[in-house]
C-alpha cells in the first residue's frame, strides 16, 4: 500500500491514473447523460433541483456547473451506473465507494487559454477530508475527446511525491506554474493525455498532478468528473463544509459500491 491507499502493484497505484478509452457504459445512457447535460447547460433542471452552481454557459470560457447530478435525472442514472462502479472497485481495491461531487465540464473550441485547465492536485481543493488515502475522481467523457480537444493530461507518478500545496485549477499559463512546482529529487515530470472515447473513462489519485490545455478542434470537449471517496477517508470532525455535510443524503451523496454502513461513523 501507498500514502494513497492503493495496492502499488498496480497499474493505477503505480501511475496515479488509470485511462480507459473504449466505452464503458451502455450507448442509451451515454445518450440520455449527453442530453441531460446540454439541459443542465441551458438551465433546465428535470429533478426540480437547481446544481449547486452554474456560472452559465459562455463559449469563450471552460464552464463548470458543480453538481450537475443533482439536475437531471439522466446525469444521475450515469452517475450511478453499476459498470463504472463496478470499474471504480476494481481499479482502486476499495470495498465501498461513495460520490461527494460532481463536475460538469464543458471547453468550448472557441475558448482558446480560457479553457485550459491549471496543474493542480485535488487534494489542494479537498481539505474538509482527514487524509489524501481513498480520494479520487472518476472522469466520463460525455464527447470524444482527442490530442486537439484539450484532453487532460496527468503527471505519471506524481502521486507519489506527496501534497506539495502548489498549483492552481484556474491557473492558465501552465508553463509559469511548472515553475513553480518542485519535482522532487530522482523524480521527472512526464505528461500523459487521456485520450477517451465518448462513454470512456479516467481515473486520478487526489495526489497526481493534472491539467489540460486549449481545445483546438471544432468540437466541445464534454465530461462530468466525479469525485469519490473510499471506506479508507473520513471527512475532518466538525467540518462545514458543504461537499461532507451532505454524506447521508443519498440524492447528494450516493454509495455506488459497497454498503453504506462501510463508511461508518459518517453513515449508520
Ligand atoms: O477537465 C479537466 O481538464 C480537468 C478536470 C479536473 O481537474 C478534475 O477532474 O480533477
Amino acid at each position: 500500500m501507498t500514502s494513497t491507499g492503493v495496492d502499488q502493484s498496480s497499474a493505477y497505484g503505480r501511475d496515479g491514473y488509470s485511462v480507459h478509452r473504449k466505452a464503458v457504459i451502455p450507448t442509451d445512457v451515454l445518450v440520455a447523460a449527453q442530453n441531460g447535460m446540454a439541459a443542465v447547460r441551458d438551465g433546465t433542471f428535470d429533478t426540480g433541483t437547481a446544481p449547486s452552481s452554474h456560472p452559465g454557459y459562455d463559449p469563450a470560457l471552460l464552464c463548470k456547473i458543480n453538481d450537475a447530478h443533482l439536475a437531471s435525472h439522466a446525469l444521475y442514472a450515469l452517475v450511478c451506473h453499476p459498470a463504472l462502479a463496478e470499474l471504480a472497485a476494481q481499479i482502486t481495491g476499495a470495498r465501498a465507494i461513495q460520490v461527494w461531487a460532481s463536475q460538469l465540464l464543458i471547453k468550448p473550441p472557441a475558448s482558446g487559454e480560457q479553457g485550459n485547465v491549471g496543474w493542480h492536485q485535488d487534494r489542494q481543493y479537498w481539505r474538509y477530508w482527514q487524509a489524501p488515502a481513498g480520494l479520487f475522481t472518476m472522469w466520463i467523457a460525455l464527447s470524444e475527446v482527442t490530442a486537439a480537444s484539450g484532453p487532460m493530461r496527468f503527471v505519471r507518478g506524481s502521486q507519489r511525491w506527496g501534497y506539495l500545496d502548489t498549483g492552481d485549477f484556474f491557473g492558465r499559463d501552465h508553463a509559469a506554474q511548472r515553475q513553480q512546482i518542485s519535482v522532487p529529487d530522482g523524480e521527472s515530470w512526464e505528461e500523459v493525455p487521456a485520450l477517451l472515447d465518448a462513454g470512456g473513462v479516467s481515473f486520478h489519485d487526489c495526489l497526481t498532478y493534472h491539467g489540460s490545455g486549449p481545445n483546438t478542434s471544432v468540437a466541445p470537449r464534454c465530461s462530468i468528473a466525479l469525485h469519490l471517496r473510499t471506506e479508507q477517508v473520513q471527512p475532518v470532525p466538525e467540518n462545514d463544509n458543504y461537499y461532507v455535510t451532505h454524506l447521508d443524503d443519498p440524492v447528494y451523496s450516493p454509495v455506488i459500491y459497497g454498503k453504506g454502513a462501510d463508511f461508518a461513523p459518517a453513515i449508520q
